[in-house]
């Protein structure tokens, strides 16, 4: 259910009314917490709104195209699950490169213990099969070791966890192979297409099996397991030890920046994807 812009009006006051002297003064330290919403309105209708200097939306883009066509981005009032406009990519078919297109919010800080919350509705047309498309990405760039660089694949330099496609039904699940973990699977609702369908995303970061992980489609919690979210210095160091080099992982790591769209289009075609009322919600 979504809100209409009337009751938004509507309950702006009533949150300065619950805000009354009457009200007994809270004891307890709340958390420090950062929200960042975007729902893809423009005055404008250009992508350049989405980037405004005082970084108040959108931070950059990541867009890398296959060797023969070129990915798509814009702002599209084709159709919208809030407002009038949604995020419009189109993401090609991989070649020899992995294509990518997708929009960057970064500077974040999310720190072990951190509850975040993420949470975006997407419209995706078509009946092709997804397996492996990967729409976000919870990343962590600065925590690599540079005395490693980038001998291992630049695709592994930013350690993190994302949402992807699996299965042959387009199962959504959380991929954690960039922190050497296995893929929190599920197979309880196919992702709805030619629809507009909420998927919300909320963990409590750790980098042990302490960490928690909730995936909602629809509504419908599919995933609720413990497991670690967080890449982890001391699995990093003994995985790289395998192979005979000294890496030191940023301890604690955290995540700095969130991706959405397609982070990499892996399928056998090309993908449309229309985004809207996207979130992040971070409680330290
Ligand atoms: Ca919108």
């Amino acid at each position: 259910m979504k809100f209409h812009p009337f009751q938004l009006l509507l309950i702006t006051p009533l949150l300065f009314l619950s805000c009354s002297s009457e009200d007994s003064p809270r004891e307890e330290v709340m958390p420090d917490t950062f929200i960042f919403e975007d729902d893809f309105e423009t005055v404008s209708g250009e992508l350049d709104e989405l980037f405004p200097t005082d970084q108040s939306r959108w931070s950059t883009l990541q867009q890398t195209n296959p060797s023969g066509a070129v990915n798509e981005i814009s702002v599209s009032t084709a159709r919208s699950s809030l407002g009038a406009s949604s995020l419009r990519i189109l993401a090609r078919q991989s070649d020899a490169l992995l294509s990518k297109m997708d929009i960057e919010k970064n500077g974040l800080n999310i720190a072990p213990g951190s509850r975040v919350s993420i949470a975006a509705d997407f419209f995706i047309p078509g009946t092709q099969p997804l397996t492996n498309l990967l729409l976000i990405d919870l990343e962590c760039c600065s925590c690599w070791d540079p005395e490693v660089g980038d001998n291992f694949g630049a695709e592994n330099q930013c350690p993190g966890v994302r949402l992807m496609m699996t299965g042959d039904n387009d199962y959504l699940a959380i991929e954690r192979g960039k922190i050497s973990g296995t893929t929190l699977v599920q197979s309880a609702v196919p992702f709805p297409r030619n629809e507009w369908v909420n998927v919300v995303w909320e963990m409590t970061l750790a980098p042990d099996d302490t960490g928690q992980n909730i995936l909602r489609i629809e509504g419908v919690e599919v995933i609720n397991e413990s497991a670690m979210n967080l890449p982890s210095a001391a699995v990093f160091r003994e995985v790289f030890a395998q192979e005979g080099i000294a890496f030191e992982l940023a301890d604690p790591a955290f995540y700095e920046r969130v991706q959405i769209g397609a982070t990499a289009n892996p399928i056998a075609g090309d993908v449309e994807i229309y985004i809207d009322n996207f979130s992040i919600r971070i409680e330290q």
